[in-house]
Order: structure tokens, then C-alpha cells, then sequence
């Protein structure tokens, strides 16, 4: 097993209200050691009772958003230390993290890497980026949502041919597929990732998280039940204070000011 560093996962804040998780192992392509994964659920752990933050980037390095699990470190650990280990409660730290998360793609995102992709909210992609699901690959399967949450994003056809073949596909397929949202030049990434969390920042922070938990746990329901869910997290808006600041700058022709409540 590497060396592991808390430095392998950095928390960055370059502006108000916008956090960066930035994944940083470069000389193994960001491979997801189980250090890596425990120091992004700290900071996902961290940015959860910060308040101020309203929109957070997960990316990596030019080469590489995530290569995957780290297959060196994989070989060395048995089936009991990998159960022992709890991947799904740390990924499930991110997952739970309830304000918008913008993948911001360069490079690799494969297996573990396309799954934390995939976690976030929206997917932005360098040209050359390349995703996949290698797992079938190395005799497993994704073992982190790629399965799950890549045939609720992109139907069974495309999911099947991902994860039956292990293939990787470039940015604009991804796109095409409806993966990531856009594809940049590859120097444009974090530009654009850094312009829409301001443009995130800028809005409701209860509105964006109602929106996104209506968007995530929804499709899991009847479409009754979601469309109450929905119903009902749009009704407990109606009484927050943003909401009342918005309306009062649409009707004064002034910009609105957003706290959170
Ligand atoms: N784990 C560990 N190290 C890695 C990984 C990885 N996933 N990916 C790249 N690296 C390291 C390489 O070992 C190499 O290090 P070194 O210089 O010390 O030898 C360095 O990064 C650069 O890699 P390459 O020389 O291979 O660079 P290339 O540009 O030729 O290729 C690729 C880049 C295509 C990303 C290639 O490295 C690759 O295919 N990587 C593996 C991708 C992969 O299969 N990931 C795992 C997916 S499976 C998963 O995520 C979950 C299930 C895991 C279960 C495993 C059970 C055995």
C-alpha cells in the first residue's frame, strides 16, 4: 500500500460561498486509495456543517479526475479488509451532502472516478476526457452506484454497453448520452465550473436543496409520491424568507440578496 498523505485530497475555498474538493494523487492518476476516499468523505463531512458554502466542484488534475480504485492497493487487500473498510459509507458521505456538488472533468474518470462523477449534480467535461466502467475488466463490477446511477441517468442500452464492455467513450458521447452536460475545452473546465457556482451561490441555497433531494429521491418513488415530495418541499419554500426576498426585488427592479432562510 502507497504511502498515504492528507494531502491526497485538498479542500480549497477560492471565493465566498464556493468550495473545492480536489482530488490529488497525480502520479497514480488520482486513483481512489481507500485514504483518498476517506479524506473526501471528511471533507464532504466538513462542508456539511459549513453554512456559508452554497456550491462545491469535485475535480482532479488535468490527466486525471479518477482512474478508479487503486488496483495496487486492491491486490494487497482481501475480500474481509474491503467489506471492513465500509466504501459505501464513505461515499455515502458525498452522496448525502445536500447543496450542489459540479464535477468538474479532465482526463480519466473511470470506474470508481465515473462514480463519483456521477454522484454529483452536474457533469462537466474537458474534450478529452474519457469515462467508463472498466470493472468487468479486472473480473468484478461497479461497486459504487456505477451500475445504478448510470441506468437511471442514461437507460439500459447505453448502461449495458458501458458496463458489459468496460469500453471507454470520449467527452461528446458522454454528452450525447446525456452524461455530462457540457463539453469545454479542456483549460475551460474549472472556468466554467467556478462561473456556474457563482451562479449557483448567487440563488436560494434552500431552494437549490430542495430542488436537488425532489431530483435525486424522486424517481425512486411512485410518481405520486414524488410529485407529494414535491408538493410539499415547494410549500415549505413559499414560507422562507428568500422566497420573500425574491419577490420583493422582482417587484422593486433591484437585485435580491439570499441568506439561507
Ligand atoms: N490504480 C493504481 N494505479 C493506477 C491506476 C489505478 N486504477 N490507474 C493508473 N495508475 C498508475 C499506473 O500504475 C502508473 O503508475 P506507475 O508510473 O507508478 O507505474 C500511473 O498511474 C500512470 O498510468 P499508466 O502508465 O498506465 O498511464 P497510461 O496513460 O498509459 O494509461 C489509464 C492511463 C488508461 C488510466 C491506465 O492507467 C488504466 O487503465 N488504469 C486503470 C483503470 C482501471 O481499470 N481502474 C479501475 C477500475 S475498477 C474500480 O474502480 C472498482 C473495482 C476495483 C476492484 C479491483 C479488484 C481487483
Amino acid at each position: 500500500i502507497q504511502e498515504n498523505t492528507d494531502q491526497e485530497v485538498l479542500l480549497e475555498f477560492p471565493e465566498e460561498y464556493i468550495a473545492v474538493v480536489r482530488i490529488n494523487r497525480p502520479k497514480a492518476y488520482n486513483a481512489l486509495n481507500l485514504n483518498v476516499r476517506s479524506l473526501i468523505a471528511e471533507k464532504f463531512n466538513e462542508l456539511k456543517a459549513r453554512e456559508d458554502i452554497r456550491a462545491v466542484i469535485l475535480t482532479g488534475n488535468e490527466k486525471a479526475f479518477a482512474a478508479g480504485a487503486d488496483l495496487k492497493e486492491m491486490s494487497v487487500l482481501s475480500a474481509v479488509d474491503y467489506y471492513k473498510a465500509h466504501v459505501e459509507r464513505l461515499y455515502n458521505a458525498f452522496a448525502d451532502y445536500p447543496r450542489p456538488v459540479i464535477a468538474a472533468v479532465n482526463g480519466f474518470a473511470l470506474g470508481g472516478g465515473m462514480e463519483l462523477a456521477m454522484i454529483s449534480d452536474i457533469i462537466l467535461a474537458g474534450k478529452s476526457a474519457k469515462f467508463g466502467q472498466p470493472e468487468v475488466k479486472v473480473g468484478v463490477m461497479p461497486g459504487a452506484g456505477g451500475s445504478q446511477r448510470l441506468v437511471r441517468a442514461v437507460g439500459k442500452y447505453n448502461a449495458m454497453r458501458m458496463c458489459l464492455t468496460g469500453m471507454m467513450i470520449g467527452a461528446d458521447e458522454a454528452k450525447d448520452m446525456g452524461l455530462a452536460c457540457e463539453v469545454l475545452d479542456d483549460d475551460q473546465v474549472m472556468v466554467r465550473a467556478m462561473d456556474m457556482a457563482r451562479e449557483l451561490a448567487a440563488l436560494p441555497p434552500l431552494g437549490l436543496e430542495h430542488i436537488k433531494y425532489a431530483i435525486l429521491h424522486g424517481p425512486d418513488m411512485s410518481l405520486e409520491s414524488a410529485l407529494g415530495l414535491e408538493r410539499k418541499s415547494m410549500q415549505v419554500l413559499l414560507s422562507s424568507k428568500d422566497r420573500a426576498e425574491a419577490t420583493a426585488a422582482f417587484l422593486e427592479k433591484r437585485s435580491a440578496t439570499f441568506t439561507g432562510e
